[in-house]
């Protein structure tokens, strides 16, 4: 896309101009001008969580079409992934700031053979904006990983990802290991990535799929308030 960034100063852009710009520069790979824009629309009072969606996921959304379109390759979207991270560095801990009370606890993971994070990482962003507390294990995991994980944090929900249609079948390996060894009944398990949908959730025996961040969200909102009902009851 543009490649005449020099010329152009970020905070001399209306709040349009800047997220359009934001997401030629994402597409651009370049990380610190994400930042710089970043600043500038939270400095003109945008919300993180508008900053998150209109500038940086709405530009990943362009990115990720021109990749399946094969207009981008690998190192591109790498770049792009790069500076969306950049971004999402700075609103992380203005997404966890709302002072919300303690809702639960989720451990989240990408599964084995997958090294997609983005939407992960969203997903425990808004999770803890919510009021959840996160445990984050990263790429690639194996379901000892899982395993040994929930049984150190005794969470509420364990969340898993996956952006590949060859390892979202993954995701029943952990769910049937759980059944195993008797300790499916413990946790809610929600799922996401591009790939799902409510079918394969229900096949694998997911409690939720979850669309989206938002959605993930008050899927585990909803699970708890249950969860919490039915102890008291
Ligand atoms: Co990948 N890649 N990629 N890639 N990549 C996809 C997924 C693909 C759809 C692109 C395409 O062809 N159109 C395609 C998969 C095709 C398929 O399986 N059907 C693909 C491919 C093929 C590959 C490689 C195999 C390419 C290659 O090497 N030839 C390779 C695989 C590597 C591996 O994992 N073993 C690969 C590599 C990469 C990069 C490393 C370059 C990079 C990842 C960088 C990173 O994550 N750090 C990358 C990227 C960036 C993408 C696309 C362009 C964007 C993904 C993304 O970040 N989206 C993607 C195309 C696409 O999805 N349109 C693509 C933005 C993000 C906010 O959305 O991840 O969907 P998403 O997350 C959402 C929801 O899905 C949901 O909430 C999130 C936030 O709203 N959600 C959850 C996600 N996880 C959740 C968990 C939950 C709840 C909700 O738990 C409760």
């Amino acid at each position: 896309m543009a490649d005449d960034n020099e010329d152009i100063i970020l905070a001399d852009l209306s709040d349009d101009e800047l997220v359009l710009q934001m997401h030629d520069d994402l597409y651009d790979g370049l990380k610190e001008e994400i930042e710089d824009g970043v600043h500038i629309l939270l400095g003109r009072d945008w919300t993180p969580y508008d900053v998150l969606t209109k500038a940086l996921v709405a530009g990943m959304t362009i990115v990720g079409a021109d990749f399946r379109d094969g207009i981008l390759f690998v190192p591109e979207v790498l770049l792009a992934a790069n500076a969306m991270k950049g971004g999402m560095f700075i609103l992380k801990p203005l997404l966890a700031e709302t002072g919300a009370p303690r809702m639960g606890k989720m451990v989240i993971g990408t599964v084995k053979g997958d090294i997609h994070d983005i939407g992960k990482n969203l997903v425990g962003m808004m999770m803890e904006g919510a009021g959840f507390e996160v445990r984050d294990l990263g790429i690639n995991n194996s379901v000892e990983k899982y395993l040994a994980a929930i049984e150190e944090e005794q969470p509420d929900i364990l969340g898993m990802s996956a952006l590949l249609t060859t390892t979202m079948p993954y995701m029943k390996v952990v769910i049937d290991t759980l059944k195993e060894k008797g300790m499916r009944d413990d946790y809610i398990v929600m799922v996401g990535g591009a790939p799902l949908n409510e079918e394969f959730s229900k096949a694998i025996g997911a409690d939720a799929y979850c669309r989206d961040a938002a959605v993930a969200v008050e899927t585990a909102k909803s699970f708890m308030l249950r969860k919490h009902n039915a102890m008291n009851a």
